[in-house]
């Protein structure tokens, strides 16, 4: 029966199921995030510019409330994520004078907050996304230009590891990224993981974003990535799963498909998806801990604004009135046999 039907329950054996939740969904989703997951990542609430906005002054009001929900229930916690190119603020890079900060400085600062947030949630957070989503696209080259990279050259990668580690041995240590199963980027990643286990960073697992589309990228490509990620030795997250129903295009120039009503059609569509996605997880279910959604249900999803702002999605398991969705029967099915 459906109110007795759960999720984590379902794929207890194999691994935890987890959803990125916010200051807001922790409580208007509270009863769907207790039941049916056992694993949560803040969305944006451990992000450098939300739990440490200016220079030594720290807000961990959020992310606190999401650490303490997940605890009372006796869920894992991702902690998402402390160095990224994204929502930095620009301070971490200045000076008194505004100019670029000398590598001293910047590595201090760096020190500090990994030292604090990482230190805060010794023991609750098991996990960090350490690195987010350092490596290019496409192109020649292969770490993307960010500030971190200005300021303190390839190296701050490893630096994070190792600080992650000092601020709490017992955390696992994750790299995370996304087109992470497409050939190029992957063998990209790949180079940074073993270039990382070489020089022997404490890095323990990789996290595969997952944010994809009804028909792309194919299983077979995503299996392909799996082999390749699980023979490093390495733990596998699937980090931010989510199924848009358009197609992926990343490019804001280029032109972008239409919104679309959510009809049986697109239901049935990502129910087949989402099967075929866990059925590849199952496969792999030896190397993968976590498969975590990036959300909770289709009312409060980031995918209504990327790539393209206000069309609205369904990407995910629960629909916009926080019903079971036909993916969800599907996935509940397949792991029942
Ligand atoms: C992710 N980037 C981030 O890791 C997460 O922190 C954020 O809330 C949402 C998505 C994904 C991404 C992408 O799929 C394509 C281009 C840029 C970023």
């Amino acid at each position: 029966m459906a109110h007795e039907t759960s999720l984590r329950a379902a794929y207890e054996s194999h691994f935890r199921v987890g959803a990125a939740v916010n200051a807001a969904t922790v409580r208007t989703h509270a009863d769907i995030v207790a039941r049916h997951f056992n694993s949560v990542t803040p969305e944006n609430e451990m992000k450098w510019e939300r739990i440490h906005p200016s220079e030594g002054q720290y807000d961990f009001v959020s992310a606190d409330q999401i650490v303490l929900f997940a605890r009372d229930l006796g869920m894992f916690v991702r902690g998402h994520t402390l160095v990224w190119h994204n929502q930095t603020p620009a301070w971490v890079f200045l000076d008194d004078l505004g100019q670029p900060a000398p590598a001293k400085l910047v590595e201090a600062r760096l020190e500090a907050h990994i030292a604090e947030v990482v230190g805060r949630y010794r023991g609750v957070v098991g996990c960090w996304d350490v690195v987010n989503e350092a490596v290019i696209d496409q192109g020649d080259g292969w770490l993307r230009p960010s500030r971190w990279r200005t300021a303190l050259g390839d190296e701050y990668i490893e630096k994070a590891f190792r600080l992650a580690h000092q601020a709490d041995p017992s955390a696992l240590l994750f790299y995370n990224d996304y087109n992470e199963t497409q050939p190029d980027k992957r063998d990209r990643i790949l180079r940074l993981l073993e270039h990382l286990l070489d020089r022997g960073a404490p890095v323990h697992g990789v996290g595969l974003q997952m944010h994809v589309s009804l028909d792309d990228p194919p299983v077979e490509q995503m299996e392909a990535a799996i082999e390749r990620y699980r023979a490093l030795g390495l733990r596998l997250h699937i980090t931010e799963l989510d199924v848009s129903v358009y197609p992926w295009v990343h490019e804001p120039d280029r032109p972008q498909h239409p919104t679309r009503p959510y009809d049986e059609e697109v239901a049935e569509k990502l129910a087949a998806r989402y099967e075929a996605l866990f059925a590849l997880f199952l496969r792999h279910a030896d190397a993968i801990d976590n498969v975590t959604l990036w959300g909770v249900a289709d009312d409060a999803t980031w995918r209504d604004d990327f790539p393209v702002k206000g069309r609205k999605d369904w990407p995910l398991l629960f629909d916009v009135e926080h019903r079971p969705k036909e993916a969800f029967w599907r996935v509940i099915r397949l792991v029942r046999g």
